[in-house]
């Protein structure tokens, strides 16, 4: 463009290949054609619509990094413009999607086995089978090696599991179809506890709420939240609910399990909140110069309206090449992309807390109207505290960048 693009200011555009700018394009338009005109609806009022997800999926926008089993196949940046584009409506149904794209699929996907594969990913990248992810659980968020979710061999039937424990925080529990819960289970190959019980080990369980004994799953509706208003959440209680050995996922063993699905979800809501940073910027812009005060000036041309704009802009623009530069590290892998998770924590750490600072202080420019929800900018900012808080809260990885970069680990 002649001038500054205050949307790209550092044209980030220039570093995507053409069918990422595509694929951006396309997710962008649906999102603000279909989505955006369901979220009023569905944030007042607590309510999910799940056909999105099934529109998503026809879209090819569901799982879209994995290779083959119904996905697009799609790069990991291309991966971040799709989240980006549905967080720049909301976070929530960002939310939604990456549970069903990046935890449940690309955890199926990278520790499933062959006919788990086959049996699920077609259906969930069409959005049919819906996905929810179990690893907090009420006395466990951010160590969830502490996690208590017990998986111990059925009594009667060989070669099954039965799972108890409660998971609470769970995006899309009330309304999915297979549960991703994480549970320890009793592995004697892993030599005996202090107290002579065989040590455990942390597996991660497909528990399909169909046929399942009545009473065995329960997953209710968390409601009356003040973020993450419009992406449903609930708990999962499991009671002695029989589970078949062949639901376990073969290639998952200890907290390696459920960290290598957050990898690529950390690195999708990295991208995701830029979205939501550039719609309160959009927002604000907007508000600034058509609002006046003084002697009929907008409040676009004081300098200490002028300087929360040039800020947010700025953190928007940095935060989004550094995610494309990550995303470009992880497609490549080899020795580049040795300490992965870390730099996922750096991106993630510091684009939700810029995010939120940003939107809190556009905030500001809608005065007494920032409190209504018809501005936006309030729902942006209650869901910038979630995107902080879950998958790991920012201080936590300023303890894993700083384990990081001592060598000595602050967590207990
Ligand atoms: P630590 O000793 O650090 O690690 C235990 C084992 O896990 C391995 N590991 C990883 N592997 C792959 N990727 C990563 N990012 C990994 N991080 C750790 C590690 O190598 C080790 O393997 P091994 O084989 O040696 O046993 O474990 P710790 O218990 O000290 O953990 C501390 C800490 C802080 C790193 C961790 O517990 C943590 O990240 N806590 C945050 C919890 C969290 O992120 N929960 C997310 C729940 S899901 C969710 O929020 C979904 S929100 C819905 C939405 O996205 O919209
Ligand atoms: P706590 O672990 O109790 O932490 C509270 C505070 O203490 C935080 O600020 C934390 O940083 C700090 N703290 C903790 N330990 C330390 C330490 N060692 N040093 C310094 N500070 C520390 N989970 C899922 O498994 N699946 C989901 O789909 C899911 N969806 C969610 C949706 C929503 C709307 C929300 C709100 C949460 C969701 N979560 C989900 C849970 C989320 O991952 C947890 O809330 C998060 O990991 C933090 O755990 P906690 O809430 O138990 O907080």
């Amino acid at each position: 463009p002649a001038t500054f693009d205050w949307t790209d200011p550092l044209s980030s555009k220039t570093l995507l290949t053409e069918e990422e700018k595509a694929i951006s394009d396309m997710a962008e338009r649906y999102c603000q054609e279909q989505l955006l005109p369901r979220l009023e609806e569905g944030y007042r009022n607590e309510s999910y619509d799940k056909s999105q997800l099934e529109e998503m999926g026809q879209l090819g926008l569901l799982g879209a990094t994995i290779q083959g089993y119904g996905c697009a196949g799609v790069s990991s940046v291309a991966g971040g413009l799709i989240t980006k584009a549905v967080e720049r409506v909301d976070s929530g149904y960002r939310s939604g999607m990456s549970v069903q794209s990046s935890l449940v699929m690309g955890g199926i996907h990278e520790f499933g086995s062959e006919e788990q594969k086959e049996r699920f990913l077609p259906g969930m990248a069409q959005g049919k089978i819906l996905g929810a992810f179990g690893l907090t659980e009420p006395n466990h968020g951010s160590d969830p090696g502490s996690l208590e979710m017990a998986a111990t061999e059925h009594p009667t039937k060989k070669g099954v599991y039965n799972l108890s424990g409660s998971k609470t925080w769970i995006t899309n529990s009330p309304i999915a179809d297979v549960l991703l819960v994480w549970a320890k289970v009793a592995d004697p190959s892993k030599g005996t506890a202090s107290d002579g019980s065989p040590k455990k080990v942390i597996r991660g369980f497909l528990v399909e709420r169909k046929g399942a004994p009545a009473g065995a799953i329960e997953t209710p509706k968390i409601s009356n939240k003040l973020g993450l208003r419009a992406s449903i959440t609930g708990m999962i209680h499991l009671d002695n609910c029989p589970v078949p050995a062949e639901n376990m996922l073969p290639h998952a063993e200890g907290l390696r399990g459920p960290f290598g699905c957050l990898n690529q979800a950390r690195y999708g809501i990295a991208l995701g909140v830029m979205g939501a940073l550039e719609d309160c910027i959009s927002r604000a812009r907007t508000y600034a110069l058509d609002r006046k005060q003084f002697r009929g000036n907008p409040l676009a041309r004081y300098q200490l309206v002028q300087k929360k704009l040039a800020d947010a802009a700025t953190d928007a623009a940095f935060g989004t090449l550094a995610a494309i530069q990550v995303g470009r590290i992880k497609d490549a892998g080899g020795d580049a992309a040795v300490g992965l998770p870390d730099m996922i924590s750096m991106i993630k750490r510091q684009n939700c807390d810029r995010a939120l600072h940003g939107a809190r202080a556009l905030q500001e420019i809608f005065g007494g109207n920032a409190v209504s929800d018809e501005y936006g900018i309030g729902r942006h900012v209650a869901n910038l505290f979630v995107a902080q808080t879950y998958e790991g809260q920012s201080d936590i990885h300023s303890l894993i960048l700083g384990r990081a970069i001592t060598g000595v680990q602050a967590f207990a």
